[in-house]
Parts: structure tokens; C-alpha cells; sequence
């Protein structure tokens, strides 16, 4: 008999809380998930916005702990669209009856620690109370949605919607005139599907970004097959690789490749699609002048797709680093300014004033709409965790502690907060990676942990300050040998007015960060403080 209910609670079943309610309940360790949507999915239950895909191959954003499924299921297309990954996580929840576990359009409002019992007590929006010993987070690290506070907000008659937060039964802009703002991932796939049924199309850029074409395809099923007989050499690799994907390198310094080879081997992986464009040469993100020249490329390659060359000019990113934010895959994006309702209004010379009754000032010009689409993205990270009232040792809550960036020990558990695991968390590499990879490496190293703490009679777990300052100095210096931190992206917070500017993600690889983890099971958790 235990005096709680549960020995773990989840938040979240995307991915991530699919794959640890799996590994626990096959642990022998009782297992609840809470999850707001109605259903499995997370990201891809929310993002339903026209041409809403991902933009790793399919053969590789799955799940690769059980060779059954990871044979069983068929991908159609190179990459796979959101209603494809949808089907594959309901695919996944019942073939191993996950939803008997899973309390459905139930959201956690709160989680607090007592010191005297060593529990966690979760409250959800349903009213519902449960005790357990351990909380893991699951929640993503893109799940807040975020409208930025554009004066008039309210004012606006026709219809709007976010990227992150589609309606389920589809929106008809077929005869409408509608705004898209933003010109991240989301708005440039959202874009040209929008564009091909609305009857005129407004895009509202703050910032341009740089884009390499998918060249989506239809999977072969020779080569699907062919992947799938060599999964575990590719799956092992994959897990090795820095970023989690195989991505074929030259493995040389842009300047070391002499020009006329440079040209061709971005010529070649243009052609090829995809982000391993950015893989090209060792020093991409490394170096100003080596990134420039890839960077140059793309801006070229604007130039000859859209044939308005003030339009190009707009679009083409000049201030920051390629791939600094994150690099976006299209279908037809840039060509999509090519169509006659389609049109662009650059905020940097026509600022957003104001959203009106009927549409979007901007730059002194009214622009009339029955609909406005933001895909101005998320507070990333921190944001999905931060609204929950999670309240650690003291009572202190994670906001609180985490109100100048985030402090992670692995980006897996925080100083304050015992028994709290956070899967892809701040200072772990998630975003900048094949998420399904790091998913699954987190997952099965909370459930090692949980397994060990049990054998070993230990019930609390706490990560140990100085380990914690320790890792987040670590995060932040390998960060600021690159060149990301040189853009204003949402991996530094800088997308939401008043966030702290700190790097989130960790960016020494997959595999280095791997072995950095095992490491550090492997002695019996060292940096944390365990009773
Ligand atoms: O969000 P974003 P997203 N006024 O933050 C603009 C993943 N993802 O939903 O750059 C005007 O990237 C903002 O402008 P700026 C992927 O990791 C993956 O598109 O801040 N504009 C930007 O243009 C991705 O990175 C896939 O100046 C404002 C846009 O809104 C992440 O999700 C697909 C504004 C937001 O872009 C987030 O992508 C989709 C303001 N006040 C998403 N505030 C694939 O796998 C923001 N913006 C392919």
C-alpha cells in the first residue's frame, strides 16, 4: 500500500509523455498523464494550419524503441504532414492501450512539493486532486501560443486564428482575404497552402527568413523498405550524430572547399531539400564569413525565384546569421510571391499600428480582411512550464526561480524542485534537434533513474545547486561560440517583450550530450542529492 495515487504524473501526451507513460507503466511504476487536448498528439494534435508538416523525414521522426512498430507502420511521404504524424501518435496510443492511463481535456493548473510528505500534489482545471511522488513534464517546448499585444486586438470583426491552436474541422478561405502575420516555420508553409484557396493574401514580415525547399516527395516503397532492413545501424547513428538526423558533411571549412565545389555542393543539397543544407560545411554556424557565403546562396536563389525584385529584396534575410533562427523548409514559399494574390508588407518600413474593425494599419495604410492568421509563434521553453504553478521546496515557485532564464542541472531537473523531470527542458539539446531522438534518450534515462532510485530505497531527488550552475555556465559558453546567440530568435526568448535573453537549448550535440548523461548515471547520479 502507498499513501499517494500514483507513483508518477505526466503532463503532456504528445510524444514525450506517450513514450514515458510506456516505459513507466512497463517499469512496474504506476503512471498518470494529465493532457489538455482531447486527445493523443500534442504538437500535431494543435497545428493544423494548411500545409502543416514536419520537416524531418518520416522514416526518422518516429519512435525507434520497438522494432515491431517501427516496422509495422508506413509512411507515404518523405516528409510526413500533420495529419499523418496525428494517425501514427493514435496508431501508438492504441496499440499499446495508452488512453486507459491519459485523464483527457484535463489541464494541470498547479503543482506543489511538500517537504513534509515528499509528494507532489497535481490540480487540473477539472477540479481533480492527485498525489505523486514524481511529476515529469512533458509539455513541450513550443505549446504556448502566443498573440503579441497588438493594439486593437479585440477590435477585429472578422475571424482569427493561430497557427498553434487551428480549429479541428478546418477553415475555408476559399473567396476571403486574409492576413498572415509572421514568417517563421509556421507562416511559411502556411502561406503558399493559404494563397492556393483564399482570394488574396496579405503577409505581414518583420523579419525574413532563410528557406531551403523540402522537395516532398512520395515515399517509395523500395527505399522505405531498404531504411527500415538497416534501422538499427541507421537508428544507432542517428542517436550518435549531433544532431540527431543524418546529415552527410564534407566534413570541411567552407573556405578549405575551393569555390567552384562550394557552389556545387550547395547547388546539390538545394536541390536535395531539406535543413541538412545548413550541414554543408563544418564552420556554417561557427564563422561570419563562412556562414555568408551560404547565406549569399540562399539570398540568391530569392533573387531568381521571385520576379519582383523589390519583393525579393524584402524577403531576403541581411541582418543575421543562416540558420541562427531556426532554418525553415518550404513548398514553393518564395514562388508563392510570384501569384498576383499574394502581397507583402515589409514592418520594418510599415510598421503594425494598429488591427482595426475591418483589417490591419500599417505604415499608414488601412488593408481590409475577413480574416487575420497569426503564426507569430510561442513562448518557447519556458513558457509552457511557466504557466503552470509549479511550486517547489519553501513553496518557491519555478517561475520565480526561473524569472532571469531558465536554471536547469542536464536541462533535465531543476535545484528546488526534487522528483521533477523535465523531458527536453531548457539547457538540453530538444529543439536543436530531432526531437523523437532526444524524446526517447530522455525517456529512457528518467525511467533508468526512477528504476535505480527505487532499487537503491531512495525517494528523493534533487539536483544540486552548484551542479546546476555548473551546467547552465556550460550551456551558455558552448552557445556563445557560435553564431546563434547574433539573432533575435526564440531560442534566446527574444520574440516576447520583457523575456530574458538567455540562450535555452544546448547546443554541444546529441551525442555529446548522450554521453554526458550516461556519465552521470553511471556514477550513481552525480549532481544530485539524493535520500
Ligand atoms: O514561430 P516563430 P513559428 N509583430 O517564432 C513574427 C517549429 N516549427 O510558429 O522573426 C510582427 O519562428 C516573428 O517575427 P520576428 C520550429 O522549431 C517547425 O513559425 O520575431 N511579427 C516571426 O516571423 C519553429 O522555429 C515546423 O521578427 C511578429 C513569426 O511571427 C518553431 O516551431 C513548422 C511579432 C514567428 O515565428 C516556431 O515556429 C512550424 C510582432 N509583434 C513550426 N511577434 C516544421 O517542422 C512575432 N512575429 C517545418
Amino acid at each position: 500500500m502507498t499513501d499517494y495515487d500514483f507513483d508518477a504524473c505526466v503532463i503532456g501526451a504528445g510524444f514525450a509523455g506517450m513514450y514515458m507513460l510506456k516505459r513507466l507503466r512497463d517499469a512496474g511504476f504506476t503512471t498518470h498523464v494529465f493532457e489538455t487536448g482531447d486527445d493523443v498528439g500534442g504538437t500535431w494534435y494543435w497545428n493544423r494550419y494548411p500545409g502543416a508538416r514536419c520537416d524531418v523525414e518520416s522514416l526518422y521522426y518516429c519512435y525507434s524503441f520497438d522494432e515491431e512498430l517501427q516496422q509495422e507502420w508506413e509512411w507515404s511521404e518523405r516528409y510526413p504532414a500533420q495529419e499523418e504524424i496525428l494517425r501514427y501518435c493514435r496508431h501508438v496510443a492504441d496499440r499499446y492501450n495508452l488512453r486507459a492511463d491519459i485523464s483527457f481535456s484535463t489541464t494541470v493548473e498547479s503543482a506543489v512539493y511538500s517537504d513534509d510528505t515528499g509528494l507532489w500534489t497535481v490540480r487540473t482545471t477539472t477540479g481533480g486532486e492527485v498525489t505523486a511522488r514524481y511529476l515529469i513534464s512533458a509539455v513541450g517546448c513550443l505549446s504556448a501560443a502566443r498573440v503579441p499585444e497588438f493594439p486593437g486586438l479585440d477590435a477585429f470583426r472578422g475571424e482569427t486564428y493561430h497557427t498553434g491552436r487551428w480549429p479541428h474541422e478546418g477553415v475555408d478561405f476559399t473567396g476571403k482575404r486574409v492576413a498572415v502575420v509572421g514568417t517563421g516555420s509556421s507562416g511559411i508553409q502556411a502561406i503558399p497552402a493559404i494563397a492556393r484557396n483564399a482570394e488574396d493574401v496579405t503577409v505581414f514580415q518583420r523579419t525574413p527568413n532563410y528557406s531551403i525547399p523540402a522537395r516532398n516527395r512520395p515515399l517509395d516503397p523500395a527505399e522505405q523498405a531498404k531504411v527500415k532492413a538497416d534501422y538499427p545501424r541507421l537508428r544507432a547513428e542517428a542517436r550518435m550524430s549531433s544532431s540527431g538526423v543524418l546529415a552527410e558533411t564534407t566534413g570541411k571549412g567552407v573556405f578549405a572547399v575551393p569555390e567552384d565545389e562550394r557552389r556545387a555542393e550547395l547547388d546539390r543539397r538545394w536541390e536535395n531539400g531539406g535543413a541538412a543544407f545548413v550541414a554543408a560545411f563544418t564552420d556554417t554556424m561557427l564563422d561570419v564569413e563562412a556562414n555568408e557565403v551560404s547565406a549569399d546562396y540562399v539570398r540568391g536563389k530569392i533573387r531568381e525565384i521571385v520576379r519582383d525584385p523589390e519583393t525579393a529584396e524584402k524577403l531576403s534575410p541581411r541582418d543575421y546569421p543562416l540558420g541562427a533562427k531556426r532554418i525553415c523548409v518550404d513548398t514553393d514559399y518564395y514562388a508563392t510571391y510570384n501569384r498576383p494574390n499574394v502581397h507583402l508588407v515589409d514592418l520594418r518600413t510599415d510598421p503594425l499600428e494598429t488591427i482595426t474593425r475591418t483589417g490591419i494599419r500599417a505604415g499608414g495604410t488601412e488593408y481590409e480582411f475577413d480574416a487575420i492568421v497569426f503564426a507569430t509563434g510561442y513562448d518557447a521553453m519556458t513558457g509552457p512550464l511557466n504557466r503552470i504553478d509549479i511550486r517547489g521546496t519553501d513553496g518557491q515557485p519555478l517561475r520565480d526561480k526561473w524569472s532571469a532564464g531558465p536554471r536547469t542541472y542536464l536541462g533535465v531537473a531543476t535545484a528546488g524542485f526534487p522528483n521533477l523531470f523535465i523531458i527536453t527542458g531548457p539547457g538540453s539539446p530538444s529543439v536543436l534537434s530531432n526531437m523523437i531522438v532526444s524524446i526517447e534518450q530522455h525517456v529512457d534515462w528518467i525511467a533508468d533513474y526512477l528504476e535505480y532510485l527505487r532499487d537503491k530505497g531512495f525517494t528523493r531527488a534533487e539536483a544540486a545547486k552548484d551542479a546546476e550552475d555548473q551546467w547552465v555556465g556550460h550551456v551558455n559558453e558552448v552557445a556563445s561560440a557560435t553564431l546563434y546567440p547574433k539573432a533575435a530568435s526564440w531560442y534566446l526568448g527574444a520574440n516576447v517583450p520583457g523575456k530574458p535573453r538567455v540562450f535555452m537549448p544546448y547546443l554541444g550535440g546529441v551525442d555529446v550530450y548522450r554521453g554526458i548523461c550516461d556519465d552521470v548515471a553511471g556514477s550513481g547520479y552525480k549532481g544530485f542529492l539524493l535520500q
